[in-house]
C-alpha cells in the first residue's frame, strides 16, 4: 500500500473524528494497549503435542484438511510468529496443557509440571509474547464425558490433579512474565441423552472447583468457561452458564464468554455489564458460530462489534481479558489466524472512535431520533482509515497486502510439510 495515500486518508479522517469529538491518534494508542490473547491451537486443529495422532474429543471439531497444519513445536512456533508478525501490536498466546514441551516423551496430563513449559516461558519472554494457559480434559482415554463431575472417584481425582498442576504452571508463567498468567478452565462434560442426575453432576463438579482452587496464586487468574452443548453432549451441560455465573459470583471467579457458546439470538455483548457489576473480570473467547458452536474464524460483523463496543463503553478494557477460540482447518490456518484477529482489532478500534460523549448527552435530553441517527452516521465515518495508519505505524502490512503475504509462507513454508 503507498504510505502517502494511507497518511493522507488519516489526516482527513483525523479531522472527520474531530467533528465529532474523537482523537483518532489517542484511539490508535488505546489499541496499541489491548494485547490480544492467540489462540496456540489454530495453527495446528487441537491436536497439540502428547500425541499428534490423537483423535480430537470432547464434543469439538475442526472440520477440514487443508494442508500445511503444524506437525511439531517448530512448525507451530514459526506459524504463530508469521501470523504475529502480520497483525499490529503486540499479542499474548494462550497455550493448552497439551502443548507441553515433553521432549517426545509420553507425559500423562496428572503428572505435568512446570518445567514442561520452561521452553514455551523462554520462547515468549524472547518474542515479547505473554503467555495465558488452559487446562485440557478433553482428547484423553480418561475423558469420557465426565471428567471433574465424574461419579468414579479415581477418574475425577485424575482430572483434578491435572487442573491444580495446571494452575501451578500458570502460576510459574505468570511469576516469569511478570504479569498475570490467565488460566482458563473449560471441561466437555454431559450427557448426549436425557440424565436424572442433574444436580448430582453439578454438586461433583462444584467439589471438584473447590479442591482445585483450594491453593492461593499471586500470579495467575482462574477462569471458569460456560457452554450450552457439545457434539454428543446434546442434552445436558454440567458446566453451564448458569452454573458458572452461580459458581464465579459467589467464588469471584473470572467466567470466560465464549461466543459461540450461547443460543444464537443471545447477546453476548449485553453480558458485560452484568458480569463487570458482580465478577472480577471477564475472559473473552471470540469466535464465529455459524448455526452452532462451528468455531468459524471470527469477522467483523454485528455480533463481534457490540461486544467491543460495550466494553469500551464501559470503561472496562482493563477488566476484560481478550482471548480468540476458533479453529478453521479448512483454509489456510495462518491466514484464519490473521484474518480473525485483524477483525476483532477492527470491532475495537470502531468501538474507540464512537462519539460516546454526544450519544450519552443526546439519550440523557431524550433527543431519541439524534441519538439513532449518531449511531448511523457513525457507521460512516472513515475508521477504515485509521485502522490503516494502525498498521502502517507498527509495520504491519496495511490492507489486504497482508494476503501476499500469508501466500508467500505458504509457497516457501507450510506447501512443502
Ligand atoms: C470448547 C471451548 C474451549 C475450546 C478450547 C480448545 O467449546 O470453547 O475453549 O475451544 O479450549
Ligand atoms: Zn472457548
Amino acid at each position: 500500500m503507498k504510505e502517502v495515500l494511507v497518511k493522507e486518508a488519516y489526516r482527513i479522517a483525523k479531522e472527520r473524528y474531530a467533528k465529532v469529538g474523537i482523537d483518532t491518534d489517542k484511539a490508535i494508542e488505546a489499541l496499541e494497549n489491548i494485547h490480544l490473547s492467540l489462540h496456540c491451537w489454530q495453527a495446528d486443529d487441537v491436536t497439540g503435542f502428547e500425541n499428534p495422532d490423537g483423535q480430537l474429543s470432547g464434543g469439538i471439531q475442526a472440520t477440514g484438511n487443508y494442508p500445511g497444519k503444524a506437525r511439531n513445536m517448530e512448525e507451530l512456533r514459526a506459524d504463530i510468529l508469521k501470523a504475529a508478525s502480520l497483525i499490529p501490536g503486540t499479542h499474548r498466546l494462550n497455550l493448552h496443557a497439551t502443548y507441553g514441551d515433553f521432549g517426545g516423551k509420553f507425559v500423562d496430563r496428572d503428572k505435568i509440571e512446570p518445567k514442561h513449559f520452561k521452553s514455551w516461558i523462554d520462547w515468549g519472554k524472547e518474542h515479547n509474547m505473554k503467555l495465558d494457559f488452559n487446562s485440557t480434559s478433553f482428547s484423553h482415554p480418561k475423558s469420557g464425558m465426565l471428567s471433574l463431575a465424574n461419579p468414579d472417584k479415581s477418574i475425577r481425582d485424575f482430572w483434578i490433579e491435572h487442573t491444580k498442576r495446571c494452575r501451578a504452571i500458570a502460576e510459574e508463567m505468570g511469576k516469569a512474565q511478570s504479569d498475570p498468567c490467565i488460566m482458563n478452565l473449560w471441561i466437555h462434560d454431559g450427557s448426549k441423552d436425557q440424565t436424572v442426575n442433574r444436580l448430582y453432576y453439578r454438586e461433583l463438579l462444584t467439589d471438584s472447583l473447590n479442591q482445585i482452587f483450594e491453593q492461593p496464586y499471586q500470579n495467575m487468574k482462574d477462569c471458569i468457561e460456560a457452554k450450552l452443548f457439545g457434539i454428543g453432549a446434546e442434552s445436558y451441560t454440567v458446566g453451564s452458564y448458569d452454573y458458572y455465573l452461580g459458581y464465579g459470583v459467589k467464588h469471584q471467579k473470572i467466567v470466560t464468554l465464549d461466543t459461540g457458546h450461547f443460543h444464537l439470538t443471545e447477546s453476548i455483548a449485553d453480558k458485560i455489564s452484568c458480569l463487570l457489576l458482580f465478577t472480577p473480570e471477564i475472559m473473552l473467547h471470540v469466535s464465529r458460530p455459524v448455526r452452532w458452536d462451528s468455531d468459524h474464524v471470527t469477522i467483523m460483523n454485528d455480533d463481534t462489534l457490540d461486544l467491543c463496543k460495550e466494553i469500551v463503553r464501559c470503561k472496562a478494557l482493563n477488566r476484560v481479558h481478550i482471548g480468540l477460540d476458533y479453529f478453521d482447518a479448512s483454509i489456510n490456518r495462518i491466514g484464519a489466524y490473521v484474518v480473525g484477529s485483524r477483525a476483532t482489532q477492527k470491532c475495537l478500534l470502531q468501538a474507540l472512535l464512537e462519539p460516546i460523549e454526544i450519544l450519552r448527552k443526546y439519550e440523557a435530553e431524550g433527543k431519541l431520533f439524534e441519538r439513532l441517527a449518531l449511531l448511523e452516521e457513525d457507521k460512516n465515518l472513515p475508521w477504515n482509515a485509521v485502522y490503516d495508519m494502525f498498521c502502517l505505524k507498527n509495520n504491519v502490512a496495511v490492507g489486504e497486502d497482508f494476503i501476499a503475504e500469508v501466500e508467500k509462507y505458504e509457497a516457501e513454508v507450510t506447501s512443502k510439510r
